[in-house]
């Protein structure tokens, strides 16, 4: 059967999709944060519908992060099952995608962690790596499976010395995107630094050097390019966050 890269039609929408929807239904906040895009409310424009929208969906947070475990797995699929070809995303065209030098590449590393030293590529490729085949939803419709492997967070985390207590961690990038999760969500074991994208290096468009994947949350919350980590208290929010998609946004 013909079909179109990326596009799930419910006839073949699998079990563990229906699974997600549910879910979501359940969760709310993320069809909040549907609603909101839906009806264009512009949540910085601070008029009364809006800012009780916004609050709201931060109070979904909350709910959703009460919700999460951390033991509960997001689906896995066998490589049969990979999009191909993969969908590009941003906020721009993809001939506007980073071309990133790996040579003189450094992720920064700051806040409440005791080791700050910025990591080369390759002190990267020396951690344990994590290999999964995995759903990438995004908000705006579409979903497609994908394989990344990389460092487990959690154990980049543990190597710098973050404070685990701390409530976010944060993420810059090289295009000027940024996002933030919750801790519980970074220590999950599928949340990891992705280096390779179906066993290769990221390419350019998929966010080389290297990009966040956590397949327990939406697309948006999947930063590629990713320059400087940092661990902290203050909600960082995020580009789309910030504009008023639901922050905690899992899938
Ligand atoms: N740096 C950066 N990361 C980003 C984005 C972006 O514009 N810039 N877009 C996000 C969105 S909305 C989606 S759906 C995914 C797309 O990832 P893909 O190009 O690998 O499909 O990247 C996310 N991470
Ligand atoms: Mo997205």
């Amino acid at each position: 059967m013909k079909r179109e890269p990326g596009l799930i039609r419910p006839k073949d929408a699998a079990p563990e999709l229906k699974r997600v929807e549910r879910r979501l239904l359940l969760k709310s906040g993320l069809s909040l944060g549907a609603l909101t895009m839906l009806t264009g409310c512009n949540l910085a424009d601070g008029d009364d519908v809006d800012r009780a929208l916004f609050a709201m969906s931060r109070f979904n947070d909350r709910v959703q992060a009460f919700l999460f475990s951390q033991t509960r797995l997001a689906a896995t699929f066998p490589a049969s099952r990979i999009t191909n070809p993969f969908r590009f995303n941003a906020f721009y065209d993809e001939d506007d995608a980073p071309e990133i030098d790996a040579s003189d590449w450094k992720l920064e590393v700051s806040g409440l962690v005791a080791d700050k030293s910025p990591w080369t590529l390759a002190r990267l490729r020396a951690m344990p790596q994590e290999s999964q085949i995995t759903r990438h939803i995004c908000v705006e419709g579409w979903s497609q499976i994908g394989e990344w492997s990389g460092v487990p967070l959690h154990l980049f985390l543990k190597k710098i010395g973050a404070d685990t207590r701390a409530k976010y961690v944060g993420f810059k990038c090289s295009d000027r995107y940024y996002s933030s999760i919750d801790m519980p969500s970074a220590l999950h074991p599928q949340t990891i630094l992705a280096l390779d994208f179906l066993g290769k290096p990221l390419p350019t468009e998929f966010g080389f050097p290297m990009r966040l994947r956590i397949p327990t949350k939406l697309g948006f919350k999947n930063p590629k390019y990713v320059a400087s980590i940092f661990v902290t208290n203050d909600n960082p929010g995020g580009y789309w966050e910030d504009q008023g998609y639901n922050w905690f946004s899992g899938s």
